[in-house]
């Protein structure tokens, strides 16, 4: 048996559940050093500590406001209204520990192929370093015009703060005048790069979750085009389908804490 799949070398089904406390961190460690196409999934509970709350939960966005927010139609009913709320949310934050560990582990590894397929629209994890993230759903940082297309590469949401209820120029386009919407994928809108994400997804020998419900297609289902031998370590608080995965290793907990026990051994 390939001696990735166990540090000590042997293969047992499933083998989570054989190991606890620091060999559990330790396996993680092993698995990264022998792994060369690491795929990180990421979701908003990687962002948290950075002071952007996750969809769901009690604390979460949608306490606040309704799924439907993050419908094209009711963008384009009161973009106002929804810039501010993007704003209040994603100004001023900055990449928090966890990010920055996983730039570290990019760094460490320079000759491994790490890629963050991110369902976060925020920038942060590029602001940390990280080269290789893929954004799923967009980027709440840039926006186009929706006549004329022209793309705006650093949305700045001061501009979008503005008294033009009756008149959208502080934020529309400067040469059509047209509604510029933000670059995020809106619920009901296709994915960025999905063949790209496929494609990075089935030559994975790694696959790293973290803080995310898995609850939204077709990000949910990512893990199903990797191969069947391909371990899987996620750390979420709250439990996910993947945990009772045959190849995973799962930690119930918070991302920098477990992060940092498993690069004391990498
Ligand atoms: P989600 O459904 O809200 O799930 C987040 C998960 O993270 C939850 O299960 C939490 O238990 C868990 N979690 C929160 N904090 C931590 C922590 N410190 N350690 C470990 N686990 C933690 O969010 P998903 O990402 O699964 O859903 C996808 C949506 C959320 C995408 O469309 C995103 O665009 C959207 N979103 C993005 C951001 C962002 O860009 N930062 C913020 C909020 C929502």
């Amino acid at each position: 048996m390939d001696s990735k799949y166990l540090s000590n070398g042997t293969f047992t089904t499933p083998y989570v559940r054989t190991n606890i406390g620091e060999e559990k961190y330790k396996q993680c460690a092993h698995f990264i050093k022998e792994s060369q196409n690491i795929t990180i999934i990421t979701g908003a509970g990687l962002s948290t500590d950075s002071g952007i709350p996750c969809f769901r939960g009690n604390d979460g966005i949608y306490s606040e406001i309704p799924e439907s927010f993050f419908t094209l139609d009711e963008f384009k009913k009161n973009p106002r209204k929804f810039y501010s709320f993007m704003k209040k949310l994603f100004s001023n934050k900055k990449p928090n520990k966890a990010h920055y560990l996983l730039t570290e582990l990019q760094r460490k590894y320079k000759d491994k192929n790490i890629n963050i397929l991110t369902q976060n629209i925020d920038e942060l994890q590029e602001n940390s370093g990280f080269k290789k993230v893929i954004h799923v759903h967009g980027d709440i940082k840039q926006g186009y015009c929706l006549n004329c297309g022209r793309k705006i590469k650093k949305l700045n949401f001061n501009r979008y703060e503005c008294n033009c209820i009756a008149d959208f120029n502080t934020y529309s386009c400067k040469t059509t005048n047209g509604l510029i919407r933000p670059d995020i994928v809106f619920y009901g809108e296709d994915i960025k790069d999905q063949e790209k994400c496929i494609n990075i997804l089935k030559n994975t020998d790694l696959l790293i979750v973290l803080g995310t419900s898995l609850s939204v297609e077709p990000v949910a289902s990512f893990p199903k085009w990797i191969s069947a031998l391909c371990p899987i370590i996620i750390i979420n608080k709250e439990p996910t389908y993947l945990d009772e995965d045959r190849m995973s290793v799962s930690f119930k907990s918070d991302i920098t804490e477990t992060l940092l026990k498993i690069m004391e051994y990498v």
